[in-house]
């Protein structure tokens, strides 16, 4: 049997966990998770290649090597069966409790035997923590005060890391004989920008098996069954999956249901009662009569209720409900609508491949159009495109355009950055000769909102800027985006005839939904972009559709959903 490379890299993974928590060097835990990460963006099948050849993956030295085909041969590494008999995994969570720390959690398990947060509250409120060497009353207290806030606020995980974990879990469930339908629910379902838990939705017969499959999935442990239909998994990466289990004729109830959001269903289900309704996971029922009047999908459910089915990224109790029991819920975007990607860069800034690799790869996508962006000079810490490069570039463009042929427009564009008065990397006569002018923030994040607001209305102002890329900023996994009026800016991009754009990179997804929402309320143009540094990262356009969801956004407000020549007007405008 062959194992997958997400296989390897779970138990690459377990292995960098324990040795984290024996207080391991850290560079060597850094090495193993590295080569997981690696293993896991293999293109092909990592137990495929011979060993002697494994070591030309970055970071995998020979013993590495040979952990890995021993995986690949056996699904076992003895490393690791030594570490998990020597480290129970529930210190994993202690070690992630503020004041414990790797160290702290396994003298605790030596001292007392203490694994788990449970037994951990009740060494504290015992008081037998203060007895341990190194250990102290204050510290009891603070470890119990720490274990109560825990409880009520779990760290929230990026769209990115649950989204694709949660389409292979349910790929593997469907595998499962035991399955009749299986699906994510919750906010992974909304394109929320970050996650709580993971919701998946299995229809059987048989719960028992799909329970048993499912604590089976790799990279899952802590299993906590709760019921004979319901369970509770934590991943080697910390994210917690909640599963249940549901008769197969009621799934679309239990996955309107398990969608949420909770005040969206709160909304539905008030509507429902004033309708002589009642509705659960288990269906829409007759309230006098209880007899069942919808359950098997989401679609006959909303419409029983008389309203239109609504997308999941706009079930947040926005006015979504109203104005689907009114009829007038708008046709948000698709990725079906989407017909190009204005946003993207290659070597000759922060890109990995050439131009030419990156308009094939647009093309392979099947795009009518595409833009290279490479980064202006201004910030000359950046990778970026220099003066003297320009015409260079631009003789690529169009060689690459002649091989296109026709089949795809490759248009010549730049990404300048708006310094604190608003000013761009390159002057007009220079600006007038690219097809499309990106200008984005990527410097002095801190200046008040009024200057923020100002800068970017004066990047709006210029003649030749078609774009604003990302224009907050932020970076969910690192920074704060910048402070600005999201309406007075769109304003501006409706009076010069500019598009925001919904930056399509799970780091960022910038414009956020609530931005969206405003931007198409003030009549600003939006347009989707990846931002691709490689081919793979073309394939997040997704994540920028379900943010401009989230913002109510219309394919006809996103310039990249209208025909090459529509667009090339909107870009001539001036
Ligand atoms: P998250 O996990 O914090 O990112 O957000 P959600 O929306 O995934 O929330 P979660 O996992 O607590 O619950 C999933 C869905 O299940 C939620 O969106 C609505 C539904 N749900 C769960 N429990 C309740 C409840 O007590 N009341 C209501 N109205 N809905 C609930
Ligand atoms: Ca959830
Ligand atoms: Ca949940
Ligand atoms: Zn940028």
């Amino acid at each position: 049997m062959t194992r997958s490379n997400s296989d390897v890299a779970a138990a690459l993974h377990e292995i960098a966990d324990l040795l984290e928590i024996s207080g391991e060097n850290r560079f060597r835990i850094l090495g193993y998770r590295r080569v997981a990460d690696a293993v896991d963006n293999l293109p092909g099948d990592v137990c495929d290649i011979p060993v002697t050849d494994l070591q030309a993956i970055p970071g995998v030295g020979k013993a590495l090597a040979e952990k890995i085909g021993e995986f690949c041969g056996t699904g076992r590494i003895d490393t690791l069966d030594k570490l998990r008999g020597e480290v129970p995994v529930g210190l994993l969570e202690l070690k992630s409790l503020p004041g414990l720390g790797p160290k702290k959690a396994l003298q605790l398990y030596q001292a007392l035997g203490v694994s788990t947060v449970d037994e951990l509250r009740e060494a504290a409120s015992s008081q037998r923590i203060r007895d341990v060497r190194g250990f102290s009353a204050r510290f009891e207290a603070e470890v119990l005060a720490a274990i109560e806030k825990g409880a009520r606020r779990r760290d929230r995980t990026l769209l990115a890391n649950a989204l694709p974990m949660a389409q292979e879990m349910v790929a593997r469930l469907e595998r499962s004989p035991a399955v009749v339908r299986a699906a994510y629910a919750g906010s992974v379902r909304r394109y929320r920008d970050t996650i709580g838990d993971v919701d998946l939705l299995v229809a059987s017969e048989r719960p028992d098996d799909v329970m048993d499959a499912f604590r089976k999935l790799p990279g899952v442990r802590n299993a906590k069954a709760e019921g004979p239909t319901k369970c509770s998994v934590v991943t080697t990466r910390g994210m917690q999956v909640d599963l249940r289990v549901i008769e197969p004729d009621v799934f679309g109830a239990a996955l309107q249901y398990f969608t949420g959001s909770a005040a969206h269903n709160v909304k539905v289900r008030q509507h429902a009662v004033r309708a002589g309704l009642k509705l659960s996971e288990y269906g829409l029922f007759d309230a006098a009569t209880d007899e069942r009047l919808a359950a098997a999908t989401e679609e006959e459910v909303y419409e029983r209720l008389g309203m239109q089915w609504v997308p999941p990224s706009m079930r947040e109790d926005r006015g979504e409900v109203e104005a689907a029991l009114r009829g007038e819920l708008p046709d948000v975007v698709s990725l079906a609508d989407i017909r190009g990607d204005l946003q993207s860069h290659s070597t000759y800034s922060d890109g990995k491949l050439p131009v030419r690799d990156m308009a094939f790869a647009a093309a392979d996508r099947g795009y009518e159009y595409f833009a290279v962006t490479d980064h202006g000079p201004r910030l000359t810490y950046m990778a970026h495109l220099r003066e003297a490069e320009i015409a260079a570039q631009r003789a690529e463009v169009e060689a690459a355009n002649a091989e296109l042929a026709g089949k795809m427009r490759l248009l010549h564009g730049i990404e300048l950055n708006i310094g604190a008065d608003g000013s761009l990397d390159y002057p007009d006569d220079i600006l007038a000769g690219f097809d499309i002018c990106v200008a984005s923030v990527h410097s002095q994040f801190k200046l008040p909102k009024a200057e923020q607001t100002r800068r970017l209305i004066a990047a709006i102002s210029n003649p030749h800027v078609h774009v604003i890329g990302h224009p907050s900023g932020r970076r969910l996994d690192r920074r704060e985006g910048i402070d600005f009026d999201v309406v007075a800016v769109a304003k501006a991009a409706r009076a010069h005839n500019v598009a925001l754009e919904v930056n399509a990179h799970p780091y960022r997804l910038d414009l956020r939904g609530s931005h969206v929402r405003a931007a198409m309320e003030n009549g600003s143009p939006l347009v989707i972009s990846t931002d691709a540094h490689s081919a793979a990262e073309l394939d997040n356009m997704h994540f920028g559709v379900g943010t401009a969801q989230r913002g109510w956004a219309t394919p006809d407000a996103v310039i990249n959903t209208w025909p090459l020549e529509r667009l090339l007007a909107f870009l001539r405008k001036r």
